[in-house]
C-alpha cells in the first residue's frame, strides 16, 4: 500500500511541478540571478527561517513525548541555520537587520501558526513535512542542475545536503506513523494543508523573483 507521504506528493504533483520549474532556481542553478534578487530571498528567507522558530515552538509543545527529543535537535539546527544566514549576509553584503517580511512571507508564517495553534498535531507534522520537502526538492534541483562553482554554495549544500535529506527522510517516516489508523476523511484536511503549503512555496519564490513590497512602505 501506498505510503501517506508518497500519497501527499501525488496529490500535490502539479504543485510540486511549478516550483521545480521556477526561474528562481534556473537562474541560480546557472549564475544568471542577479545579486539583488538573491539578497531579496536571503533577506526574506531569515526573517521566515527565525520566525518558524515560534512555529515550531508551538508545534513542539503538542508533539507526543517521543518526539520531544528530535524537536529539540531540529531547535539547534534552525539557530545554527540563522548563524549560516549571517555569516553569508556579512559576507556579500547583505544587511539584514532592518528587513521586515514582505506580503507572501508575513502570508505564510500567519499560516504556519494558525495551522500550529489552531489545528491537531498531525496537520502542523503535516505542513511542517511540507515546507521542509520543498526546500530538499527546490535545492537538490539546483545542486542536480549546477553550472559550474556557485556563490551559493553553502546555502545549496544546506538543504540539499545528507543531513538535510536525512531529516526530511525522518520526517516522511514519522508522517507515515502518524497517519496509521486515520480515516481517509480524517486525512484529507492534512492533504489539503500540505498542497496549500506547496503554494506558498511557489509563491514564495516568485517573491524573491520579483521583490514584491507592501502597496506602502512606512
Ligand atoms: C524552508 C525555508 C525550510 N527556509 N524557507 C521556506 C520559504 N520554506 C522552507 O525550512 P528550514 O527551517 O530552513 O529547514
Amino acid at each position: 500500500m501506498r505510503k501517506f507521504h508518497e500519497d501527499l506528493q501525488e496529490t500535490a504533483k502539479p504543485v510540486w511541478d511549478a516550483m521545480l520549474g521556477h526561474q528562481f532556481l534556473a537562474d541560480t542553478a546557472s549564475g544568471a540571478i542577479p545579486r539583488q534578487t538573491f539578497a531579496n530571498w536571503m533577506k526574506q528567507d531569515y526573517i521566515f527561517v527565525r520566525e518558524a522558530i515560534p512555529f515550531f515552538s508551538v508545534l513542539a509543545a503538542k508533539a507526543p513525548t517521543s518526539l520531544r527529543r528530535n524537536f529539540s535537535d531540529t531547535l539547534t539546527a534552525l539557530h545554527q541555520e540563522l548563524d549560516l544566514f549571517r555569516k553569508m549576509a556579512n559576507e556579500h553584503n547583505v544587511g539584514l537587520e532592518s528587513v521586515k517580511a514582505s506580503p507572501t512571507c508575513h502570508a505564510y508564517l500567519q499560516f504556519l501558526m494558525a495551522t500550529a495553534y489552531g489545528r491537531s498535531f498531525l496537520e502542523g507534522f503535516t505542513v511542517l513535512y511540507a515546507a521542509e520537502k520543498a526546500y530538499l526538492d527546490s535545492w537538490t534541483w539546483v545542486k542536480s542542475n549546477l553550472k559550474g562553482a556557485s556563490p551559493w554554495q553553502p546555502f545549496i549544500e544546506n538543504w540539499a545536503g545528507d543531513a538535510f535529506r536525512g531529516y526530511v527522510d525522518w520526517l516522511a517516516a514519522t508522517l507515515d506513523e502518524l497517519a496509521v489508523g486515520a480515516s481517509s476523511q480524517v486525512l484529507q484536511d492534512p492533504k489539503e494543508l500540505f498542497i496549500l503549503t506547496g503554494q506558498y512555496e511557489c509563491l514564495f519564490w516568485e517573491m524573491a523573483a520579483g521583490s514584491e513590497s507592501w502597496p506602502v512602505e512606512l
